[in-house]
């Protein structure tokens, strides 16, 4: 059925008991994590937020505590968007508009699209110093952005309506590592990073998906002083990030703090999300320290990016996320993981159930940093996280799996035919979006082939 236009639906909407009756609100939680209900999203413009107008002026009466609409207000009419579940804004009879939301619980300022469609959560866990806010502050660049959308139908949005002055460090962290090569400063403990939301479509066919996309960056010593109550626990994917350089410390035999934010996290997840409703990847970051001559990751060495001109370029996923080279380098990961630290690894996986884990890897600048700063920016894999997030929620296209030839793989030993046949349940499996059970299996058959 063909859908009524914009211009249609806000006229009828104006009749129709003020369109309220189809409204189907997508839950989310504000930046302390408060869940928020329908009723708890109010609205208003800059000048009933800053108080230079009360509702009297705009000709309402003001039942709430404070000066601000409310969807179930007399007189109110909702202003929908292509989201369509829930109003972008609301407006009074006589023309003025209430185009921000705001959370009842903080009276922050809220994304645009706050209860139109269901949000993804990504939030970084990790000990302090394990890369998390430099990757973070990459993914939250519109020059990033657009490296995503080129060859697709995907569109990235900033969606939050305000400059908040809290917000405003990191938008200078970010121009100053691109433009001065200067890294950010360290995260202060218990400071207040606002969430960056994103609203994310992407077009295939008749239908069009929409996301909102959460990004948190937190403090890491929220991490390893992890509270029970934190507000961590409302996201839906949990991105754990290790520092190479934490990694070969613990390889030789030295005290690491990845191995406490693991001991507090996994007891956590398991009581506090019972529900099972979440993801976890494991991102080792600043990998341009490992060793790609070993064994185990010698076949993940090949970038998925490259830059040109100071640009970044995507090579591996260009046309689409390609998960035969994502799973190829998660299992190199895991194989690496399960002989250099063991005990971490079978901590991992016997917390967290197969399907709900997954294994990546970044170089955010891509070499070792001195005082802050940088010379050369040699980034690796920093697509591969998000992507593999944004392809299995259907918001970034898939490339079709197709057959590879042989030389590709490791060494460009010729596959046996029990390998070809792993390769062809392993695509059907990633196609399917089937869990990784049969992964363990597999690697330890190649540790005996090695042999
Ligand atoms: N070798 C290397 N070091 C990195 C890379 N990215 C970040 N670092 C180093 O890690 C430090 C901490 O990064 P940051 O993102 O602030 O860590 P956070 O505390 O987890 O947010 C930086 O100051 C850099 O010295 C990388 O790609 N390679
Ligand atoms: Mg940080």
């Amino acid at each position: 059925m063909k859908k009524l236009s914009q211009k249609w639906r806000a006229w009828l909407d104006t009749f129709l008991t003020d369109g309220k009756s189809k409204i189907s609100y997508q839950k989310l939680c504000d930046s302390e994590g408060n869940p928020l209900e329908e009723d708890d999203i109010l609205f208003a413009d800059e000048n009933l937020m800053t108080g230079k107008q009360t509702l009297d002026v705009w000709g309402l009466d003001c039942r709430d505590e404070e000066d601000f609409l409310t969807l179930d207000m007399e007189g109110v009419i909702p202003v929908f968007d292509e989201t369509g579940n829930f109003p972008i804004a609301l407006k009074t009879r006589d023309g003025h508009l209430a185009y921000l939301k705001v959370s009842r619980k903080t009276k922050e300022v809220l994304p645009i699209h706050a209860g139109c469609c269901p949000v993804l959560s990504v939030i970084f866990i990790g000990a302090p110093s394990a890369g998390k806010t430099v990757h973070f502050l990459q993914l939250c660049d519109p020059a990033f952005h657009d490296m995503l959308a080129r060859n697709t139908t995907c569109s990235f949005e900033d969606d939050l309506p305000s400059d908040a002055v809290r917000r405003k460090r990191y938008e200078e962290a970010r121009a100053d590592m691109k433009n001065k090569k200067i890294l950010p400063e360290p995260n202060r403990k218990g400071e207040v990073i606002l969430p960056y939301y994103f609203y994310v479509q992407r077009r295939a066919g008749e239908e069009t998906r929409r996301v909102l996309l959460r990004l948190d960056d937190i403090d890491g010593e929220q991490c390893t002083d992890m509270e029970w109550e934190s507000k961590i626990f409302q996201s839906n994917i949990f991105i754990i990030t290790i520092g190479a350089d934490e990694l070969l410390a613990a390889e030789r035999g030295e005290d690491v703090q990845y191995t406490r934010v693991i001991k507090q996290l996994l007891p956590r997840l398991k009581v506090l999300r019972q529900d099972g409703e979440y993801e976890v990847r494991v991102m080792i970051t600043k990998c341009d320290l490992l060793d790609f001559t070993n064994p185990y990751l010698a076949p993940a060495a090949e970038n998925s990016i490259e830059v040109k001109d100071r640009k970044i370029r995507q090579t591996a996923h260009e046309t689409g996320f390609d998960y035969h080279v994502f799973k190829k380098r998660s299992r190199c990961i895991q194989s690496y993981l399960r002989k250099e630290c063991s005990n971490f690894y079978n901590n991992l996986i016997n917390a967290i159930p197969a399907e709900k884990l997954d294994f990546c890897m970044v170089a955010s600048i891509g070499e070792e940093c001195k005082d802050h700063r940088y010379e050369n920016f040699k980034p690796m894999f920093i697509d591969e996280p998000i992507l593999s997030i944004l392809a299995k929620e259907g918001l970034y296209p898939v490339e079709v799996p197709r057959e590879r030839p042989a030389e590709e793989e490791a060494g460009g030993a010729v596959k046996s035919a029990r390998q070809k046949f792993y390769d062809a349940v392993d695509r059907f499996k990633d196609f399917m979006g089937l869990s990784d059970e049969y992964d363990d299996f597999m690697d330890e058959d190649k540790e005996d082939d090695e042999d």
